[in-house]
């Protein structure tokens, strides 16, 4: 097992890959943002008053939930809380929001505040940076990124398909209009809202003080421009992400713990072609057996010597 993990994370087996692909399709998560000092949306730190996907096992919930330990792997779940948690995809979602407006507009205040000084990391660069050097011999790299920040853009990548929308654009209930919107706050009664701790109650902003659509007199209730659990990504996005994935000759999945359907197919159906995958992230995760390599760490250490 140990020599088997060597010859996975083997970085001259892979930089030989490297060298010989012409179109590369580079898959990115919110470890790719953690190094900029962005917070992951699932991890041991990472919650929003009781909404958290920090697990504790034990076997009182093994038995009740019938999971057996031969299963907690494929759940991606290392521990487990009993009762079980509110999980943050039940904020993000069309019923929490038309449900509670106001709760989930703190949590994405929270988020933007969180984003909005943020810089782009040596990983976001080194992905800038390879898409411009390879563009002068031919070559082609694209970013795929389930991030909702915009620091692969503000790093210099220009082919980036953002399939999960972005917290620094709202879009209106009524008339549909998207707006690029960076303000802070974002509207006078989201100051000083959204702190994340357990203790916090919610705000219970009037829905006539939450984000206004600025069109004419339209006036309508503004939402995050993200894709909520349970909503479709963008077609025309997901077009796009099919051509790449059938064109690209490399693939790499970066920072992303590969457990948000349809993205985590994404490396997987490249590897099915016998495309090599790399995968680089902190831990293994559901899909590293189907990739031919895995690099642990950083990826701040390890992806910049990778793409070098
Ligand atoms: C859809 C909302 C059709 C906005 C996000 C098939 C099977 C099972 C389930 C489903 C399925 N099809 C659909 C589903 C349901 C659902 C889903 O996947 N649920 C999961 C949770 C099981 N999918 C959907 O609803 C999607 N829609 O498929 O439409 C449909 C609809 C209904 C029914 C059937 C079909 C819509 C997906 C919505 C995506 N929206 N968020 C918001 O963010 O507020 S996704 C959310 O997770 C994040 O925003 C982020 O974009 C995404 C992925 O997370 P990651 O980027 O992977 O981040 P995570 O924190 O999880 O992990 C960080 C990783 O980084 C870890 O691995 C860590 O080890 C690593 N790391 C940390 N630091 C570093 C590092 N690695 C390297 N270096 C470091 N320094
Ligand atoms: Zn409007």
């Amino acid at each position: 097992m140990y020599l088997f993990l060597i010859r996975l994370s083997d970085m001259s087996e892979f930089r030989k890959a490297f060298a010989k692909a012409k179109n590369i399709a580079i898959i990115t998560g919110a470890g790719v943002s953690a190094e900029s000092g962005v917070p992951t949306f699932r991890g041991e730190h990472e919650k929003w008053r009781k909404w958290h996907s920090q697990v504790h096992l034990n076997k009182e919930a093994m038995s009740d939930y019938n999971i057996l330990p031969s299963e907690l792997h494929s759940l991606n779940l290392s521990t487990w809380i009993y009762p079980p948690p509110s999980l943050p995809q039940d904020l993000a979602s069309p019923e929490a929001f038309s449900r509670n407006p106001s709760r989930v507009w703190e949590f994405y205040h929270y988020r933007r505040e969180l984003v909005l000084d943020k810089k782009p990391s040596a990983v976001h660069l080194a992905i800038a940076e390879c898409e411009a050097r390879l563009k002068k011999q031919g070559r082609s790299v694209v970013v795929i990124t389930q991030c909702q920040d915009d620091l692969h853009r503000q790093a210099g990548s220009k082919h980036v398909l953002k399939i999960h929308g972005s917290l620094l654009e709202t879009r209106c209930m009524s008339c549909g209009q998207v707006t690029v919107n960076k303000q802070s706050p974002i509207c006078a009664a989201l100051k000083s809202k959204g702190a994340p701790g357990a203790n916090v109650s919610d705000a219970q902003i009037p829905v006539d003080k939450l984000p206004r659509c600025e069109e004419r007199d339209c006036r309508g209730l503004l939402r995050p421009n993200v894709v909520f659990f349970g909503e479709t990504l963008d077609s025309h996005i997901l077009t796009n992400v099919e051509k790449e994935m059938e064109l690209c000759d490399l693939c790499l999945v970066v920072g992303t713990s590969s457990i948000v359907y349809p993205a985590a197919m994404f490396g997987p159906r490249v590897a099915a072609r016998g495309v090599p995958v790399a995968e680089f992230n902190m831990n293994t995760t559901p899909k590293t057996e189907y990739f031919m390599y895995h690099f642990q760490g950083p990826c701040g250490t390890t992806l910049p010597p990778a793409l070098a």
